[in-house]
Formats: structure tokens, C-alpha cells, sequence
């Protein structure tokens, strides 16, 4: 799977010709071109095989030229030659979120700081400061900056996680000696961020197993190899676990290796509580074999109902299993419809109508187009007159379309102030109204918590979009008071969003709990702004499931007519 270099290049690319102070249009397009291509869910070297490469938005004829190159030749040719342009050690530096090309210029040109770990170091000597006189908050931003750049690389987002696995999942299935394969762990249970990836096979030849799996081409090396486990690093780094079972053997070790380990732990206490053993071999009688050939059968003969994946972490599901309590969670194909999306009105890559196609080829019966609004310059936020013609473009649209309704909406700025984008009677007009932060994240908490809660106010804002800001590998959750805005969001009907994009997952899980016990109402969007980010709801759904939410406090569960009811104030 490619997918992650040729972004990260082509996202290179860009930074570099940022520094060299190349026209702004050619670095948009290599900084947009790397965005698509990481979100895609597809392998874009079998995109690239079926002659698909230039339907993906923005790849045109040169930068399928160059993807194709790459997958040929590993290299890109344009791309060595701007390398050599740029110093490596300048680079690396711009890895870092908070650091800029100026300040990285800055650093390694002037200062000779070459690498990160160079930069920790004076850092740590106060040479920053005193020798290069930076001030003490751009010092403190970069540390920031160090750590969740850190963080990003330690682990991988769902998505991430999920491609990766599929890359070894989907040749391994087509073996013959291989009568079951799945991928457990931290991405079963549809964690936010994933470390590595363990899969789990059943088969009756496990060293044929073992021998296909050591033998992918995307195995980079092999660290450990057994009979009937392996372990290998990805050509990213990653750890990937692979372990083979018998079949009667599947259930107990799909329950243990998913996991998480302290849900491991407590179920293996309610067994011993039963006079029973747990282990991923079975469940035990003495050392008699009872069950293990499936989940259910486990768990039944541990007395329970089948646990979902995202729920087993050990915080009160176990016990509410014991009692049948279990939570009905929201499902996939609950959700109705997506109440934030983006289209060429202002920064998406598809038009209205091929949005709408596409969402009604997921099974929808509605989407709204939810385009940025005046202030955000940076993505052609929409003036009230162009709004005109947007609402009558979507009027044409729906009398033509058939078995989808697309909803007038936008995505409004609230401002540093709490003031939103458009006045109310421009709000009015809209089916849908999302309200957003995307400016002054260092605000105080009560500034931004206001901000927050002043949106919530409004009589026509039915939806906070990404209410935390975080924003994976740049940018950590600002600081809010999540409290004060899920009772803002309740006392005004105000849903808050589950944004599926996989470097959002805004609310997260815990935050999705608290929000619904708080009687607060959701709405799981994706925020595309392509056809093809469409299907990241699944990553928002799953945030939900772990976040113990029903169908009932999500609104865009709703049949359109409620809907509509539902969200007015
Ligand atoms: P991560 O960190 O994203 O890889 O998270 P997990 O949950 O996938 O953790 P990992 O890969 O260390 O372990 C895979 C599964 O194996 C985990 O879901 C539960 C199980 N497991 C790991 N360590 C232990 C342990 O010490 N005791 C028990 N009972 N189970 C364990
Ligand atoms: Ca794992």
C-alpha cells in the first residue's frame, strides 16, 4: 500500500516549493493532491492498475504522472531534484505542526539546527532563548509542536490502521491453507488511534499461514517467526502481528486478542468466579474444553451476551452484560443522512449533484451541503449573493433529483467574539446551519467555552461541528469546558457533532459518553469534501459505538420529516 508515501511526497513537494516561494496555485495543488490521496480508502496502486488514477478530484494528467512514476520506479523524479534544492535537516523541521517554513529556515540556516533531536537539546539548554532570542511562547509551541508530531508517529489513526490491515488481510484470504482471517485489536474495538495490528487466521496448516504472511511484499522485515505466530514491520514501521488458530479455538482467541487488556482481565475473573478458565485456547471445566469455537459461545458459557467489539474496555459493560443491560449501540446503516459536507461552492472537489448522487448511492435519503461561509477567505467562504445562487441551483437540483433531498446549510464561522458569520436573516433561510471554530484556538477557556455556547444560543444553529478542534498530528483539543457546553447544547437543542474524518473523530468516545448522558443530542457527519470521504462515516459511527450511543440520540437517524421537526428551536 503506497497510499501514505505518495501523500507524504506529494506533501513534500509542496512544502518545498513553499520555501523556494513558487506560485501558490502549483503548491495548493500538490497540498491538496497529498490530502486526497491520504484520505482515500482504496489502494491507489490497483486504482492506478484499472487506468482510474484521473478520476480521483485533483489528480490531473502531470500528477498522474507521477503517481504512476512513483509505483514504476519507487522514486519520483521531480521530487529528488527539488530535494537537493532544500536541505533534508529543513525538512524534518517542518514536520513539526507549530514550525513554519520561515522559522524552520530560520533555525537550520542561521542557528544550524539540522533534526529534531538538535532542536530538543537546545531547547532544553535554553539556547533558544537566550542565544537565539526566541520568545518564550513560540518556544513553548514548538516543545507542543515536538510532542504531538511524537505522538502522530507512534501510532496510526483508525483509518490508517484499517487500510494497513486490509493490505495484509486481503492476499492472505485468497490462500487456500487460510479458512478464516480478521483483524483484532485496538482497531476492532474501533480505537481512535491504533498501534499495531494483530490478525488472527484459522487454519489447519499454520506454517503454510505463516510462510505466505512473512513473504508479502509489503514486509519490510521479519522480527520474530514461529509455528504458528509471526511478527513482522510493515514498509511504514508499523508492527503487524499474525497469529494461527484451530478452528475450535477461534471465538476465545478472537475475545482475548481483542481485547483491551483490562476487559481481558475482568472476564477472566468472572470466570474463575464460575469455576470456569478462560484463555484464547477456551473456555475450561477442570481442564475439560466447553467452548471457544465462537464469540457467542464464550461469552454464553460465561453467562453473557455477546459483547460488541468497541464496548470492551472494562468501563461498566461487563457488569451491565451480567444483568443484560447491554446498550443498543447506533449502527451504520441507522444513519439517514450526512449534515456536513462540502462542494465546489467553496473548497470541495465535487459538485452538489455528485455529492448527492453519491450519497444516495450509500442510502441516504438526505445530505446537506453545509459550504463554508463569508469569513473563511482561505476556503472561498460563500458572500450572500453567491448564497443566492447556491440555494437556487440546490432548488433545481432537488426538483430533478429523485429518492434524496439535498439541504441548503452552512458550515459558519464563529467568530473570536462568539458572532456568527451571517446575520440572522441570512441564517434563517438555511435547512441547516453548522457553526464551527476555526480561528483563534489559543483563546483562553472561558473565551472559547463562550464562543461555544453563544453559537448554541443562536435560533438557528442546529449543529457545533468538531465541538473539541482536535485535529491529529497538528493540533490538540482546545481547551474547553466540555460541561458547560454539553448543557448549552441541551438546554438549546443544539446537536453536537461526531466529525468522521479520521484526523478529527470530534467528540471522541469519552466525550461522546458523557455527552449522552448528559440528555445531549448528536450528529455523525463527515465532513467531505469529496465523494469518496463520504464513507468515512463508519469511523464516526464507530466513535459513537464506543462512546455507548443509541440510534435515538443521534438526529440524522431521523426520517427527514422528523428531522426537520426535531432540530427546529
Ligand atoms: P494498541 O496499543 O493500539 O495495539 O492496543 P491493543 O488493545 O491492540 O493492544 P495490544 O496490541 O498490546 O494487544 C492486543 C490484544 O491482546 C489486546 O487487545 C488484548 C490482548 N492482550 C495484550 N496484552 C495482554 C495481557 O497482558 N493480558 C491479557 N489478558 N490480554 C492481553
Ligand atoms: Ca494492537
Amino acid at each position: 500500500m503506497k497510499n501514505a508515501e505518495v501523500s507524504r511526497i506529494f506533501g513534500n513537494i509542496a512544502t518545498i516549493l513553499e520555501i523556494l516561494g513558487e506560485n501558490s496555485f502549483r503548491i495548493r495543488a500538490y497540498e491538496r493532491a497529498a490530502q486526497t490521496i491520504g484520505g482515500l480508502s482504496e489502494d491507489i496502486e490497483e486504482i492506478a492498475q484499472n487506468e482510474r488514477l484521473s478520476e480521483i478530484p485533483g489528480i490531473g494528467h502531470d500528477l498522474s504522472g507521477l503517481i504512476k512514476e512513483y509505483l514504476k520506479t519507487d522514486k519520483i523524479k521531480l521530487y529528488d531534484e527539488l530535494k537537493k534544492k532544500v536541505p533534508e535537516g529543513l525538512l524534518t523541521l517542518l514536520d513539526i505542526p507549530s514550525v513554519g517554513p520561515k522559522t524552520a529556515k530560520l533555525l537550520y540556516e542561521k542557528f544550524k539546527i539540522k533534526n529534531i533531536p538538535v532542536l530538543e537539546k537546545a531547547i532544553k539548554q535554553g539556547k533558544l532563548k537566550q542565544a537565539f532570542g526566541f520568545k518564550d511562547k513560540t518556544i513553548a509551541n514548538i516543545q507542543k509542536g515536538i510532542e504531538i508530531f511524537k505522538k502522530s508517529r507512534a501510532v496510526m489513526t483508525l483509518a490508517g490502521a484499517e487500510l494497513l490491515a486490509r493490505v495484509f488481510i486481503a492476499p492472505l484470504k485468497k490462500e487456500r491453507a487460510v479458512k478464516k482471517i480478521i483483524a483484532a485489536g485496538s482497531l476492532r474495538r474501533c480505537k481512535e488511534t491504533v498501534r499495531d495490528i494483530d490478525i488472527l487466521a484459522v487454519s489447519s496448516k499454520p506454517a503454510e499461514v505463516m510462510e505466505a504472511f512473512c513473504s508479502l511484499p509489503e514486509v519490510a522485515d521479519i522480527t520474530a517467526k514461529g509455528a504458528t505466530k509471526a511478527s513482522v514491520r510493515a514498509k511504514d514501521g508499523t508492527q503487524i502481528d499474525c497469529r494461527v488458530v484451530e478452528q475450535k479455538s477461534f471465538g476465545a482467541s478472537l475475545v482475548y486478542f481483542t481485547g483491551s487488556k483490562d476487559f481481558n482481565i475482568k472476564l477472566r475473573g468472572l470466570a474463575i468466579k464460575k469455576g470456569l478458565k478462560i484463555n484464547e485456547y477456551g473456555v475450561f471445566r477442570k481442564d475439560k474444553y466447553i467452548s471457544g469455537a465462537t464469540e457467542e459461545e464464550v461469552f454464553a458459557a460465561l453467562g453473557l451476551p455477546f459483547i460488541e467489539p468497541e464496548l470492551r474496555e472494562n468501563t461498566g459493560e461487563i457488569e451491565l452484560a451480567c444483568k443484560s443491560k447491554l446498550p443498543r449501540l447506533l449502527q451504520l446503516k441507522d444513519i439517514k443522512g450526512d449534515l456536513h459536507t462540502h462542494s465546489t461552492w467553496t473548497d470541495g472537489d465535487n459538485t452538489i449533484a455528485e455529492m448527492a448522487e453519491a450519497a444516495k448511492s450509500l442510502g441516504y435519503s438526505y445530505i446537506a451541503v453545509t459550504d463554508h461561509s463569508q469569513s473563511l477567505k482561505v476556503a472561498g467562504g460563500l458572500s450572500v449573493a453567491k448564497l443566492k445562487k447556491k440555494k437556487e441551483e440546490i432548488e433545481k437540483l432537488n426538483a430533478r433529483l429523485k429518492g434524496i433531498r439535498v439541504l441548503y446549510g452552512t458550515e459558519t464561522e464563529i467568530d473570536s467574539q462568539g458572532k456568527l458569520d451571517y446575520e440572522d436573516g441570512v441564517l434563517k433561510e438555511f435547512d441547516i446551519v453548522v457553526a464551527a471554530v476555526h480561528s483563534g484556538f489559543k483563546q483562553s477557556r472561558q473565551q472559547l467555552t463562550g464562543r461555544i455556547t453563544s453559537a448554541c444560543k443562536n435560533k438557528y444553529v442546529q449543529i457545533i461541528a468538531h465541538p473539541t478542534g482536535r485535529l491529529w498530528g497538528t493540533r490538540e483539543a482546545y481547551d474547553i469546558d466540555m460541561d458547560e457546553i454539553f448543557r448549552a447544547a441541551r438546554d438549546t437543542n443544539t446537536a453536537l457533532e461526531i466529525n468522521s474524518f479520521p484526523k478529527r473523530l470530534d467528540l471522541n468516545d469519552a466525550n461522546c459518553r458523557r455527552a449522552v448522558e448528559r440528555g445531549v443530542k448528536l450528529a455523525v457527519n463527515t465532513d467531505s469534501h469529496s465523494v469518496e470521504q463520504l464513507s468515512a462515516m463508519r469511523y464516526g459511527v464507530g466513535m459513537a459505538r464506543r462512546g455507548w450511543v443509541g440510534a435515538a440520540s443521534v438526529i440524522n437517524t431521523l426520517p427527514l420529516s422528523q428531522l426537520l421537526k426535531a432540530i427546529r428551536k
